[in-house]
């Protein structure tokens, strides 16, 4: 027995099942499922570029037949929506297990969007553990089950059962020998002659889903103790919360939540007087139950509709006073993320908002240039978006007097999908500069490798892709690489690329490692009495730079700062230096 996270669990649960291949784009919560399973004994895992590429790699790699894990969190289903959907009609080869690790309340996402629809809609069913032992053995089980139903598996998690470490007790590794492979196309040609078929295969698949639905011992009752007044119908995280909330009241656990058990959920709202679906972020177990027949009670107080639960919550929601429920704490002071010092995005944001450009964002660290004080950002919706929407913000200014259009984007979001939307504006003759940020790693979920850093998950050999030479290859003259810690080169490079970009696209390409890369520091810079409180420096954002909150002098803490002076090169009077006594060598006048 040992304390493993979700995600952990999920890894071991897939190579014991005999998993050999894993394939992934790595997003929060579901990143180290992936890391995790890459270590093990036996198995073979990689980054993909998307979770398109992903989950297209690993059904290869099933009609081969072999057993695969995929993972990605929720946004990347729908990235990977495309071979989600039709993968049920072609069903597999070897098992096939898809992790959508959900993120209800947006710790780490640009929505909270819940993928048990994703379920429903494709007609894959899901798995839904409620802790780490769950996970595991849910994980380990879908792959016979991916093999008798002819269809992947998905296991949902949500980002308290992917990041919560609980009890674990871990198992033998099954050898599977590859299933043999056998060309058949009517199963794998899905052209409309194959498809139809297909399509009718999928259909009365459900039906035995939803038979096995009934009587999977996933879904579990667990009788109450308040004479059969209250049942609550809940599942993963959630579940938690409701036997902490009320441990009086009957509970129905669904660890299959596509199909659900319609009967069993019928069957469990007779034997109580009063029946309420919880959950989190979304309305899909309520609208499933309700689909069954079922008359669905309505809170004593409204349970809100967005964000995590807590058992506070829920207690709230039944009308029960909590001592310990807090509706919003309110002496908890405002701690806003912000850009490490030394990071090599600081300065592009802290140029492109002295050149007022209409910024297009995108996901990555750098979407922290949005914030105060750098605040040069206008939009950030999808990976890769940033690049699409700033020819459409073209589109629409051209012909009129407007800011410069600037997308900016991170080196492994480029390659996730932000290429394809470059190659579109190319193939549009669309204008406008797009900054590619390239840190050497994908710093925001871990500093994972990427195509141009060329680090693979397990370390095996690779190529590094030529981000310059891609660029070139696409047609695109103007072209810049620039060092990002050297602001005046900084400036320079916007300056020529946005005064050019009326008629012409151009790239540049801001190249330094990511400062947890190699966690070098130099000596800490301080503030030397020079500092005539103009606070220049703080605009940088810098968490290592404060200022006296009644002289407004300037001070950096030792403890943060990495010695990577950027902040002197916005000095106008060299306050600011290192202890041998160097400013920067472009100190003076950047601001
Ligand atoms: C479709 C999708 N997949 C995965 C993620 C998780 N995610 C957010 S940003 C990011 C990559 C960031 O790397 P990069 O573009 O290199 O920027 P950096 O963080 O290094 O600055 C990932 C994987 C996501 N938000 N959406």
């Amino acid at each position: 027995m040992q304390l493993m996270s979700g995600n952990e669990a999920i890894a071991h649960g897939a190579w014991e099942a005999g998993a050999r291949i894993g394939v992934a784009y790595p997003g929060t919560p579901s990143t180290e499922t992936m890391e995790t399973f890459g270590k093990l004994e036996g198995v073979y895992a990689e980054w993909c570029t998307n979770e398109k590429v992903a989950v297209e790699v690993g059904l290869g790699a099933s009609a081969a037949g072999a057993r695969v894990l995929s993972t990605m969190k929720h946004v990347g289903v729908n990235v990977a929506a495309d071979p989600l959907f039709t993968s049920s009609y072609t069903g597999v080869g070897g098992g096939m297990v898809i992790l959508a690790a959900d993120d209800p309340g947006m710790y780490s996402s640009q929505n909270e969007q819940d993928s048990h629809w994703y379920a429903r809609a494709a007609h894959i069913p899901m798995l839904d553990p409620s802790d780490s032992a769950e996970a595991l053995s849910f994980t380990r089980e879908a792959y016979d089950l991916s093999e008798k139903f002819d269809v992947p598996f998905m296991i949902r998690s949500s980002v308290r059962v992917s990041h919560t470490k609980t009890p674990v007790e871990l198992g033998q590794r099954e050898e599977r020998p590859l299933r043999a492979y056998q060309s058949d196309p009517a199963k794998w040609v899905m052209m409309p002659a194959f498809a139809k078929p297909r399509r009718k295969v999928q259909l009365s698949r459900d039906d035995e889903l939803e038979a096995w639905a009934e009587t999977c011992a996933y879904n579990r009752v667990e009788a109450g103790t308040d004479g059969g007044k209250r049942g609550v119908v809940c599942s993963g995280a959630v579940y938690q919360h409701v036997k902490a909330a009320l441990p009086d009241a009957a509970v129905l656990k669904l660890g299959c939540t596509w199909p659900i058990p319609q009967k069993l959920v019928s069957d469990f709202a007779e034997s109580v007087d009063e029946l309420y679906v919880v959950e989190e972020a979304s309305d899909y177990l309520t609208t499933e139950v309700r689909a069954a027949g079922v008359a669905v009670s309505a809170f004593p107080n409204e349970l809100p509709r967005d964000g995590e639960l807590s058992a506070g919550l829920i207690k709230h929601a039944f009308g029960m006073a909590d001592p310990t429920f807090e509706p919003k704490p309110a002496d908890v002071p405002n701690r806003p993320p912000a850009l490490c010092p030394g990071c090599p995005h600081r300065l592009v944001f802290k140029e492109l908002n002295r050149i007022k450009a209409i910024v297009t964002g995108d996901i990555g660290c750098y979407t922290l240039g949005a914030l105060p004080p750098l605040s040069a950002m206008d939009t950030c919706v999808d990976m890769g978006a940033s690049v699409s929407m700033s020819h459409g913000f073209e589109l629409a200014l051209a012909g009129t007097e407007h800011r410069p259009v600037v997308a900016v984007i991170g080196d492994s979001t480029f390659a996730h999908s932000g290429l394809s939307s470059l190659i579109s504006t190319v193939y549009n003759k669309g204008v406008g500069t797009v900054c590619i940020l390239d840190n050497r790693t994908t710093a925001m979920t871990g500093r994972q490798g990427n195509p141009f850093n060329g680090e693979t998950l397990q370390h095996r050999p690779s190529r590094e892709l030529d981000l310059i030479g891609v660029l070139k290859a696409l047609g695109i003259e103007n072209v810049q690489q620039v060092y990002p810690h050297d602001a005046k080169a900084v400036r320079a490079a916007l300056k020529q690329a946005t005064k050019e970009q009326a008629d012409e696209l151009s790239v540049i390409v801001f190249k330094a490692p990511c400062v947890l890369l190699e966690r070098h520091r130099e000596p800490a810079y301080f503030v030397n009495a020079n500092c005539r409180s103009c606070g220049s420096c703080t605009t940088l954002g810098c968490p290592a730079i404060s200022r006296d909150a009644e002289t407004g002098i300037a001070a950096i803490d030792p403890a943060l700062c990495i010695g990577c002076g950027q902040c002197a090169q916005y000095c106008a009077f060299d306050a600011i230096e290192q202890p041998n006594g160097t400013q920067s060598d472009s100190s003076k006048g950047a601001n």
